[in-house]
C-alpha cells in the first residue's frame, strides 16, 4: 500500500492547542455572541468626527440596514458592493447584508472606472454603497461598451448628500429592524467577496464564506489563550483599507468578536494618525509596512505621546528586520510583530505568538506561527514533495478558514486548491526549528541570477535588498526588481526614494549593498525615484517598475 500523503507530509501546526469553533454560526451572529457584555462600550469611533458608536447600536443599526437592503429587494446571495473609504456606513453595510444572507464585494475607491465597472459585472453586484464623490466614475461611459446609469439601471446609495438618482443612506439606517426578514444561513454560504490577483493573472471575486471567516476570526481572537489577545478596552487602529481583508478580518470582525474598540480613519495622514493615537489611547495598531517605515522614519513622531500601544500587527508585505528595530526605538513598550495572509486563504495563515494572552518569544523578521485549527505544509516548487524544517518552498495551507473558490472560476480554483484541499500561496517561505515562519519572497517575485554553470540558478530575494536599503539613513523607500541580462539572464536593480541628502549617488548605494551581500545579490543599476507605486495595501507595484525598466532606457 502507499502510504498516504499525510504519512509522508510534513505539517506544521500551531504550538497553541486546536480550539472548538463555532462556525456552524452566521458570521455576524458569531461576532455579536458576546455583545451582552459589552453591549454600551464603544464599538465604532470616527476619527475625524469623534461620533462613537456603542455595540449596542452598532448591531441596532446593522439590523437596521438589513430591513432596509430587504427593503430595495436585496435577498439572500445577492451581492452589493462597497466603494467606501473607512466609515461606520461601511460596517454597518457588511454586517447587514451578512443578516439577510447577501455577499458583500468591497472595491477600492481609488480604482479607475472601468476597474470598478469589472468588479460590479464580475459579481453582479445589485447595488453600490458609496461617497458622493465617487458618483462620477460609475456615470463614466468610456469603461464599459454598453453603459448602464447609476440609479436606473442600479441601486446607488451616498453616505453623504445624495446626486441626483442616488438615494441617501438613511433609506438603510431608518429602517424599521422588525422589518428584517428571517433567512436560513448555511454556513457554506457565501458573505464575502474581495477581489485578488491570486498568484497569477488578473483580479478574480474571492467567495469567503459564513465558515471562512468565523474560523478565520476564532482563530485569532478565541479561545483560553488566544493568538491575538484582544480586550474590551483596547483601542484598535483602522486606518488600512476596510477594502482589503487584513483590516476587516484582523481589525473590524476580531474587535467585533473580543469587544475592543476600533478606531476608524478614513486615510492615512501622518500628524492626524499621531493625534488619535494620543488623544483615543490607540493600543493596537495593524500597520504594513510603508506606514512601519514612516512611523520609524517621520520626524513628526518624536512630538507624540506613543505610549499607549501595546501590539504593532505588521502584515501584507515583507517586514525586514532593520525596519523593525528602527520602529522598535519609537515604541519601545510594545510588542512588534507580524501576521501573514492572503485573501484566498481567508485570510490568515499565521501570526506571532507574542500577541497570545500567555505571549511566547519570537524572533524579529519571523510572520509568526501558523494559526490553531489549521495545517501548514512547505513543498519544493518543482516537484511537490513537502519539506522538513529550514528549507524554503511554496508555503501551502489547508482549514476550513480558507476561501470556497474563485467566483466562476473552477479552473482558477484547481490550480491554487488542489484535491486535498491545500491552498497553494505561491509564497517561498520556510519554518524554522521554533515552528516560526519567515517568508523569503514570493514565487513570482524572485529574481533569478544564473550562475557561471547553467545548472545552477540563484535566487536574489528584492525584499532582502529592499531592507537593506531602508536602513540606509539617506534613504526613505526602495524598491528591487529584475533587469534582463544577457549573462546572467536576471539581475537585480533598484528604485531608490532618497531623503533629503541629494549627495547620494549611484556608485554610494551600490557600494552600500555590494559590502553586505555576496556577489549575485549586487545592485547593477540604481534609479532615483521621488516615490514607490504601491498598491492600497502597502504591496511594492512591482509589475509597474519592470514595465518601467521595459520601456525607459533612462528614468
Ligand atoms: C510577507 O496581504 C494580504 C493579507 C494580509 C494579512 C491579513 C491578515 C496580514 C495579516 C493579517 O492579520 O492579502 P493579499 O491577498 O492582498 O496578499 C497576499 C500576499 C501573500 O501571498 C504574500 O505574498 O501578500 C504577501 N504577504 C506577506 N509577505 C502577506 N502578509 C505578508 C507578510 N510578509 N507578513
Amino acid at each position: 500500500n502507499a502510504p498516504s500523503s499525510d504519512e509522508t507530509d510534513h505539517v506544521f501546526r500551531s504550538k497553541l492547542p486546536d480550539i472548538p469553533i463555532s462556525n456552524h454560526l452566521p458570521l455576524h451572529t458569531y461576532c455579536f455572541e458576546n455583545l451582552s457584555d459589552f453591549s454600551d462600550r464603544p464599538c465604532l469611533i470616527s476619527g475625524s468626527t469623534g461620533k462613537t458608536y456603542s455595540f449596542a447600536e452598532t448591531h441596532l443599526v446593522s439590523r437596521k440596514v438589513a430591513a432596509g437592503l430587504s427593503k430595495l429587494g436585496i435577498k439572500k446571495g445577492d451581492v452589493i458592493m462597497t466603494l467606501l473609504q473607512n466609515c461606520p456606513e461601511f460596517i454597518f453595510s457588511f454586517v447587514g447584508a451578512s443578516m439577510i444572507g447577501a455577499v458583500t464585494t468591497t472595491a477600492n475607491p481609488f480604482y479607475t472606472p472601468s476597474e470598478i465597472f469589472k468588479q460590479f459585472s464580475a459579481s453582479r453586484a445589485k447595488l453600490i454603497i458609496t461617497q458622493s464623490q465617487y458618483v462620477t466614475k460609475l456615470r463614466d461611459s468610456d469603461c464599459c461598451e454598453n453603459s448602464k446609469n447609476p440609479g436606473e439601471d442600479f441601486v446607488v446609495i451616498t453616505i453623504d448628500d445624495p446626486p441626483e438618482n442616488c438615494l441617501h443612506f438613511t433609506v438603510l439606517a431608518e429602517a424599521n429592524e422588525s422589518e428584517m426578514p428571517t433567512v436560513s444561513i448555511h454556513p457554506d454560504d457565501p458573505v464575502a467577496l474581495p477581489f485578488s490577483s491570486g498568484t497569477t493573472g488578473l483580479p478574480k471575486g474571492v467567495i469567503l464564506t459564513h465558515k471562512s471567516l468565523v474560523t478565520s476570526v476564532a482563530q485569532q481572537v478565541d479561545g483560553e489563550n488566544p493568538n491575538l489577545y484582544l480586550k474590551q478596552d483596547d483601542v484598535v487602529l483602522c486606518v488600512l483599507p476596510l477594502f482589503h481583508i487584513f483590516s476587516l478580518n484582523s481589525v473590524l470582525l476580531c474587535s467585533l468578536r473580543a469587544g475592543s474598540a476600533v478606531l476608524l480613519m478614513q486615510k492615512f495622514e501622518m500628524g492626524s494618525l499621531l493625534e488619535l493615537i494620543q488623544k483615543h489611547n490607540i493600543s493596537v495598531a495593524a500597520v504594513v509596512p510603508p506606514l512601519v517605515l514612516a512611523l520609524a522614519k517621520n520626524p513628526m513622531v518624536a512630538n507624540f505621546d506613543l505610549s499607549s500601544i501595546r501590539i504593532v500587527l505588521s502584515g501584507a508585505a515583507p517586514l525586514g528586520k532593520e525596519l523593525e528595530e528602527a520602529l522598535r526605538n519609537r515604541v519601545p513598550q510594545a510588542v512588534l510583530g507580524q501576521g501573514y495572509g492572503m485573501t484566498e486563504a481567508g485570510p490568515v495563515l499565521s501570526m506571532c505568538l507574542a500577541f497570545s494572552k500567555q505571549p511566547l518569544p519570537t524572533k524579529s523578521g519571523s510572520c509568526g506561527t501558523v494559526v490553531r485549527n489549521a495545517e501548514l505544509k512547505v513543498i519544493d516548487p518543482e516537484t511537490g514533495r513537502s519539506l522538513g524544517r529550514n528549507q524554503p518552498g511554496e508555503i501551502c495551507i489547508r482549514g476550513s478558514q480558507i476561501m470556497k473558490g474563485y467566483l466562476n472560476d473552477a479552473e482558477a480554483t484547481a490550480n491554487i486548491i488542489d484535491v486535498e484541499g491545500w491552498l497553494h500561496t505561491g509564497d517561498i517561505g520556510y519554518v524554522d526549528d521554533d515552528d516560526e515562519i519567515f517568508i523569503v519572497d514570493r514565487v513570482k517575485e524572485i529574481i533569478k541570477f544564473k550562475g557561471f554553470q547553467a545548472c545552477l540558478t540563484l535566487f536574489v530575494p528584492p525584499a532582502e535588498l529592499e531592507a537593506l536599503l531602508v536602513n540606509h539613513p539617506s534613504i526613505t523607500d526602495a524598491a528591487v526588481v529584475p533587469q534582463k541580462d544577457d549573462v546572467a539572464g536576471e539581475v537585480p536593480v533598484a528604485f531608490v526614494v532618497r531623503s533629503n541628502d541629494l549627495d547620494l549617488n549611484e556608485e554610494a548605494v551600490k557600494d552600500y549593498v555590494a559590502k553586505q551581500v555576496v556577489f549575485y545579490k549586487k545592485l547593477h543599476k540604481v534609479f532615483f525615484v521621488h516615490s514607490i507605486p504601491k498598491s492600497a495595501s502597502g504591496k511594492i507595484l512591482r509589475k509597474d517598475l519592470r514595465a518601467k525598466l521595459a520601456t525607459a532606457t533612462t528614468i
